[in-house]
């Protein structure tokens, strides 16, 4: 059987698995919310990680159920992880595809999601890649406000590595930037920093909060801290974790 084939009974089969990487507050070091990582638990291939299927997701289409399936699954977590650390303001991103935003029918999905677990439509964030700039951007912008009027923030993922078309910063409806982890790799060498700092300060102008990705060293921190970045999120904090080990990081980080 070809992957392909494979991936539509993986939905009936309940074979998906989220991982939830902690992102941090730069300041506190806090838990502030979780970024939902999908892996498909095959059944002979092992844990397989997604980049070995949401290409192939995309081109049959089934993206759609799959991204549905994901909304679903991770505001329920959220629920349990708010309600087990008390903390209600928790967040949860989630990352979108951007053919998935070609369907309206996600507006119904995250109204619905949000309704069922009973959480806060601020505490989810979506997080699109620069690739829905190939899209229509007319239907894109007419998306993201509709998921925007029901309370849910828009995250702009792996910022800088794209199309950075910087005249969308205004006119959609974002709430921040995660600053890919190109641009922080490098940061804590001499002179590393200007792109970074750039962005932070982008972002800051535009009233947009910044999340720094892949920070896995002590100097990588400290760096992006005194660069004005408001959050992390990387190996130095937490590897992507299953739900129990999530929940478990969550209750011994406060
Ligand atoms: O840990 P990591 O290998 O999980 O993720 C690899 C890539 O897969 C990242 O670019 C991430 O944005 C993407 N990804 C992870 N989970 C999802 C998901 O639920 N939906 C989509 N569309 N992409 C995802
Ligand atoms: O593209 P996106 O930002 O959604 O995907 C996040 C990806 O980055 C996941 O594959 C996740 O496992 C990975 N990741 C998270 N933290 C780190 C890190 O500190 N270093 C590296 N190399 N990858 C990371
Ligand atoms: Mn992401
Ligand atoms: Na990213």
């Amino acid at each position: 059987l070809t992957l392909r084939a494979e991936l539509h009974r993986a939905l009936e089969n309940d074979e998906l698995v989220l991982h939830f990487q902690p992102i941090v507050d730069l300041k506190t070091e806090a838990v502030t919310g979780f970024e939902a990582l999908v892996r498909w638990q095959h059944p002979t291939r092992g844990l397989l990680a997604p980049d070995m299927f949401i290409g192939l997701a995309e081109s049959t289409g089934i993206i759609h159920r799959l991204g549905a399936w994901v909304i679903r699954e991770a505001t329920g977590a959220l629920r349990r992880f708010q309600d087990a650390s008390g903390d209600h303001e928790l967040a949860m991103n989630v990352n979108v595809s951007p053919l998935q935003l070609e369907n309206a029918w996600i507006v119904d999905v995250v109204r619905s999601a949000l309704e069922v677990a009973a959480v806060g439509p601020r505490c989810l964030s979506l997080e699109v890649t620069e690739g829905v700039f190939l899209s229509d951007t007319a239907m894109v912008a007419e998306r993201l406000q509709a998921l925007n009027a029901l309370g849910v923030r828009i995250a702009l993922d792996d910022f800088g590595t794209g199309f950075s078309a910087l005249g969308y910063l205004e006119r959609l409806p974002l709430e921040g930037l995660k600053i890919d982890r190109a641009f922080v790799s490098g940061v804590a060498a001499d002179n590393r920093g200007q792109v970074l700092g750039a962005i932070a300060g982008l972002a800051n102008g535009l009233g947009l909060s910044t999340v720094a990705e892949g920070i896995e060293t002590e100097a990588q921190l400290a760096a992006v801290r005194a660069l004005g970045c408001d959050r992390g999120q990387g190996y130095l904090f937490s590897r992507p974790l299953p739900e129990a080990a999530a929940a478990a990081h969550l209750a011994t980080s406060r």
